[in-house]
Formats: C-alpha cells, structure tokens, sequence
C-alpha cells in the first residue's frame, strides 16, 4: 500500500474537486483520496512519498482516438482540405504501412505513457499495431476497424474484419480490451456495420465510429451533392449515399458508441446520441489540419452528450501528446470562459473518457483502478481556480506514472 502526498490533488470526479495538501492511498485500486495529515494518521503501514513543492496528482489521461498504424506519416499526407487528405491517405495508405513498424509503434505508445496517458482508444485498420498494444504498460481499449462499400466484396471484408476481431479477443486481459469500430457512414455499408455491430453487442465490447467529420460528409449524406459525391462518382458514377445520417446512427442502438469528431452533427444527431448514451471524441488539432470546423462543445454539452479527447493518428496530427491536445483546444474554443474551459478539457481527459470507454478509472476516488500520474508545475497560482488551466498551460510529460498500482 502506498500512500502519496502533493501539494494539489485533482479528483476528476463530477463536481472536479480540488484538494490542496492531499493525498493518494492505494494498492492495485484506490484505498482513499483526501487531506494528506488524515491519510497519514489512518493509513500508518503505507510506504510513504511526499511530492516535491507544485506537485499535482491526479488521474492518469484517457486518449480516446489515435491510430497508431499511420505513426511513419510526417508529411506524406495532404493536410488543409478534407477531400484532399482523404485521396491523399487512399494513395499513400501501403506505403505508411510498409513504413511503419511494431517497433515503431512501441516507441510510439511508450511517449504516449510518458507524457501521462495511461489509456487509450486505439482504432486498428491492419492488425499491425495487435503485438504491440498488448505488450504495452498501457491500458488499451482495441477498436478493430470495420471499413468498406463494395456490396460485393461484403463477405470478404466481413471475414477479414471478423479474422482481425478474434485474434484480438484471443488476447484480452485486464489491460487489454478488444472493441469494434465502423469506419464512418460514407465508407462502411450499412450491411457490414450491422453484421460487426451485432458481433459488438454479442460479445459485450465497446464500439466507435467516425461521424460527421466534414462539410463534405454532411452534403454527401444529406442530399448525395458535393465534393465526396465527385469523389464517389469517380469511382461509380451511380453512386449513392449507403444510409442518411440518422439510418447510420440508429444501427447503433443498444450500443454506447463513441462518435468521432462530429463536428457536422445536427441538433437531432446529438439527441441520438445522447439517447443511446454515447459520447463524442473531440480531436480538435486533427479538425484543423483537415480543413474541417471546430466543434462547438458548448452545444454537445447541451444536448447532453459526453466531451471526451483524442489526437486522432498521426495521420492528422502533429504529436499524439494529449496537453498538446488540451492546449489546441484552449487556443481553439475562445468563445468559451477560459477555466471552466480548463476543467472540461481535464475532465474530457479523464472520467469522461473512461465512462466513454467503459473503464473503473479517470477519477480518483476509492475503488477506481490506481491509474495514477503525478505532475510538477514551475509555479503553483496564486489563485486555486487558475491550477486547471495552469497543469494544461504547463505541462508536457508525468513526473510519474501508476498503472493498476504499478510504477511504470
Ligand atoms: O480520424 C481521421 C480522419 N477521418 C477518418 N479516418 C482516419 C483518420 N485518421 C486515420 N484514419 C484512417 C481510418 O481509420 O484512415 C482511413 C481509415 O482506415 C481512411 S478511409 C480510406
Ligand atoms: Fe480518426
């Protein structure tokens, strides 16, 4: 049992309460959150450590999207225009594989850890980044992809899907928890969405797709018109939007999904997913580069539906350290008071993404997995209400990192 004393705890719970001079007490789970002289009175066999001054403990990060498999892109990828990524990353797709490795993804997931994400939501197209993620101190929630249109070639893509799905539930542990992705409404059909959903709801795993990312996406599936329409005619001049942006959300009910990006999403989109009690992964960076809008996270928070975080793959993406992450987002959403802004980040960084990820973790409170990160700031604020935006402003990596308990 272990017990941690630092200047500032953050809970991360609900209320996002803020412990000054505090403490974390724990094995593999969490013993007890609270006043450090109270812990050190209660818990006296506890291998104690008190964190050097402006220390800050608080729940290790959740990055609920990333690819790892397109890590080997710097600038392979058209990044400015949605459209032009999009036929960047079809002709470029082999060659980012080829270019990366498992090594290259150890590396990868092991900066991920360093910088304090202690979980993450991995979207895997190829099944190269398998070995790795299981061998990895991180906690890693598999999303097997499921992507394809040709109404002829269901069952081949259904195979090979359903072949990359149970090699990795073969492989599911405490730290390793195979899940299913749908590509998008644009590029997965419909038939083979419902036959890897009904696999997902079978076997009680986690489910996420991309959702609403684009103008484009919107005007395609709304009324078959715009820039992905000429893309689609290119390949098949008859072609047509596979399901409306409802039809694509209803095929995951009795799912609690993870909608990636949706920025495009309507008002009656968001009820739906609020409905199903699904949440959306905010990648504000990866919106950026591709030429698509901002989210207006007010609106999502309105309508109910879970904020949480991802820096989407490299393929989008500058880094996939999420304070990177967080500080995008502050820079990005200025029509938002600035520390509640603060606190919805941090929170979409941790409760939120373990409840969207169906995860025991994100907050620190008794019985929650000890997914534990500490941090050091250069100066503590003189005002409690700036530390939010402080540990977001300032911080770049973990001073120390716990995993079920374990220091890694
Ligand atoms: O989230 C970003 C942008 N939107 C869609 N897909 C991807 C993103 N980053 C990587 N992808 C992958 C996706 O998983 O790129 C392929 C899929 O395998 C695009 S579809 C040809
Ligand atoms: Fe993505």
């Amino acid at each position: 049992m272990r017990l941690i004393l630092s200047d500032f705890v953050l809970v991360c719970d609900e209320g996002f309460g803020i412990i000054e001079n505090g403490g974390v007490c724990f094995d593999e789970k969490i013993i007890a959150v609270g006043d450090a002289s109270e812990l050190l009175a209660k818990y006296k066999d506890a291998q104690v450590e008190r964190l050097s001054e402006n220390s800050v403990l608080m729940p290790g990060l959740i990055n609920s999207h990333v690819h790892l498999e397109f890590s080997a892109n710097v600038a392979t990828l058209k990044f400015g225009d949605f459209m032009s990524w999009l036929r960047s990353v079809i002709a470029s797709r082999d060659e980012l594989q080829s270019e990366c490795d498992e090594e290259m993804i150890a590396r990868t997931l092991q900066d991920i850890l360093k910088s304090g994400v202690t979980t993450i939501g991995a979207i895997s197209s190829f099944g190269l980044d398998l070995a790795p993620c299981v061998k990895s101190a991180l906690n890693v929630v598999y999303f097997v992809e499921v992507i394809g249109s040709n109404p002829a070639a269901i069952d081949t893509l259904f195979d090979d899907f359903k072949a990359r799905f149970y090699e990795a539930k073969k492989l599911k542990s405490g730290s390793f928890f195979p899940a299913i992705s749908v590509h998008s409404p644009y590029s997965t059909h419909p038939v083979l969405a419902r036959h890897a959903l009904d696999i997902a709801r079978a076997e009680g795993v986690q489910t996420s797709a991309h959702f609403m990312e684009a103008a484009c996406e919107r005007e395609w599936l709304d009324n078959g018109g715009g820039a992905m329409a000429e893309f689609m005619k290119a390949f098949n001049p008859h072609s047509k939007p596979m399901s409306s942006a409802k039809e694509f959300l209803q095929l995951f009910h009795d799912t609690k999904t993870l909608f990636v990006h949706a920025v495009q999403a309507k008002d009656e989109e968001l009820d739906i997913i609020a409905g199903q009690g699904g949440s959306i992964a905010h990648c504000p960076r990866s919106n950026a580069l591709l030429g698509t809008h901002a989210l207006d996270i007010a609106n999502t928070a309105k309508h109910g539906v879970g904020l949480t975080l991802g820096t989407d793959g490299l393929s989008s993406n500058i880094s996939l350290n999420l304070w990177d992450e967080m500080r995008a987002a502050i820079f990005t959403h200025q029509n938002c008071e600035l520390e509640g802004l603060a606190a919805l980040l941090l929170k979409s960084a941790t409760i939120n993404g373990a409840k969207a990820l169906a995860l025991n973790k994100g907050v620190l409170s008794e019985g929650y997995d000890a997914d534990i990160i500490a941090l050091k700031l250069p100066q503590s604020p003189k005002d409690i209400s700036q530390l939010p935006l402080q540990i977001i402003l300032r911080t770049g990596k973990a001073e120390a990192i716990y995993i079920g308990g374990v220091k890694r």
